[in-house]
């Protein structure tokens, strides 16, 4: 039987300033364009938002606007969203280091790669020396310009196909020999990094060979690899005329596709309120509660992130208060907005009456 949170994400999009994060977030979630200026104005009270996008059955919960440590407790992987012409902020390079050392799955979209001062090469090139000097940061698409020189689409260096935004319905065609050509380093350059880092033995040895990997092969290593935070996808996002946000489609399957999902993660350490250890517990609905107030306003609205159990009436937060929930509207099973009689303070634990625990270390 699939584990009933499978066909959840819980996503955080991290990010410089002005980078693109609430843009995105309301391409993914499929906004008419029309509205797409007026809600990135709109965001700038800086409040977090979360968005539910159902893709491909999968509920994706996007937060944009959280507290950094909140999103590093609360996401099950992050995007980091870089403009194209505008770099990278010491913060965001910071929280990449933090992210490399927890291990924790993450992919990068390079965004506004319709500006005309876009180049994603170069982007490419900063983060793979910012970032890391590994193989891990692989890029997984190209831009595709028509012949006013706008972007039309990506080509997938995986698959070699062209997904192409100039048609009234998104369409994925084989590239020509011409495009073949112009991506052929680009692919090299993909194989050998999913050479070094793949697990299937199998496959490695065949690229170490020089072969050429069947395309099955070669996109399940690197959705495997990125799952579990081995590897970090870079892929393109952007703008062209009528609204039109091309990568989307491609991005909102990635997250389906080489993003974790909440039954793969490890449940937080807890302990008893007394301060007793307890064993571990899993991440599963039928286990005891642990939840976490990943973020509290002044008007009693919380969100909190479900790591095992379910929340009910009545909860207990940090192991000696008993909070009634008046209203909860979920956003997916396991991030639920609340709201409690009394405002609830950042970080605490909620778990149940009968069965008090307190987290301890969240990522294990
Ligand atoms: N042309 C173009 N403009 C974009 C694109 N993505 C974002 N923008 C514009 O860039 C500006 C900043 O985008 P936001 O989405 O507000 O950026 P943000 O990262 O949410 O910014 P903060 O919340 O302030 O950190 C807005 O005016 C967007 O319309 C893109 O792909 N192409
Ligand atoms: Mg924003």
């Amino acid at each position: 039987m699939t584990h009933p949170w499978s066909n959840d994400r819980v996503i955080g999009l991290v990010g410089p300033k002005g980078s693109g994060k609430t843009f995105l977030l309301n391409a993914l979630l499929g906004t008419d364009p029309e509205d797409l200026e007026r809600l990135v104005d709109e965001d700038r009270s800086d409040e977090p938002t979360v968005g539910v996008v159902t893709w491909r059955e999968t509920d994706i919960a996007l937060m944009d606007n959280l507290d950094q440590e909140a999103l590093l407790h609360a996401a099950d992987a992050l995007i980091f969203v870089i403009a194209s012409c505008d770099g990278v902020d010491a913060e965001t390079a910071e929280l990449w280091q933090r992210c490399a050392e927890e291990e924790i799955p993450r992919f990068v979209v390079i965004t506004k790669l319709d500006d005309e001062r876009a180049d994603m090469d170069e982007t490419v090139a900063v983060l793979r020396r910012l970032f890391s000097d590994g193989p891990e940061l692989i890029r997984l698409t190209m831009p595709v310009l028509d012949d006013d020189e706008e972007l039309a689409g990506f080509i997938d260096l995986a698959t070699t196909q062209i997904w192409n935004w100039t048609t009234p319905e998104l369409s994925i065609i084989e590239s020509d020999p011409e495009h073949v050509g112009l991506i052929a380093e680009a692919r090299e350059d993909l194989i050998s990094d999913v050479a070094m880092i793949s697990e299937d033995d199998k496959l490695t040895n065949a690229l170490m060979l020089g072969m050429q990997p069947s395309i099955d092969a070669l996109m399940s290593a690197l959705e495997e690899a990125s799952i579990n935070g081995d590897a970090q996808l870079i892929v393109g996002h952007g703008l062209r005329e009528n609204d039109v946000t091309v990568g989307t489609e491609f991005i909102l399957d990635l997250i389906v596709d080489a993003l974790p999902d909440p039954s793969l993660r490890l449940c937080p350490v807890v302990s008893s309120p007394d301060g007793t250890a307890q064993l571990p517990i899993d991440a599963d609905p039928q286990s005891p509660l642990v939840a976490e107030v990943i973020h509290a306003d002044a008007d009693a609205l919380s969100l909190v992130r479900i790591y095992s159990g379910q929340l009910s009436e009545q909860v207990m937060a940090d192991g000696n208060l008993i909070i009634t929930i008046d209203d909860e509207t979920a956003m997916t099973s396991n991030l639920v907005w609340i709201v409690t009689e009394e405002p609830l303070i950042n970080f605490m634990t909620l778990s149940s009456p009968d069965f008090p625990l307190i987290i301890q270390n969240i990522n294990v």
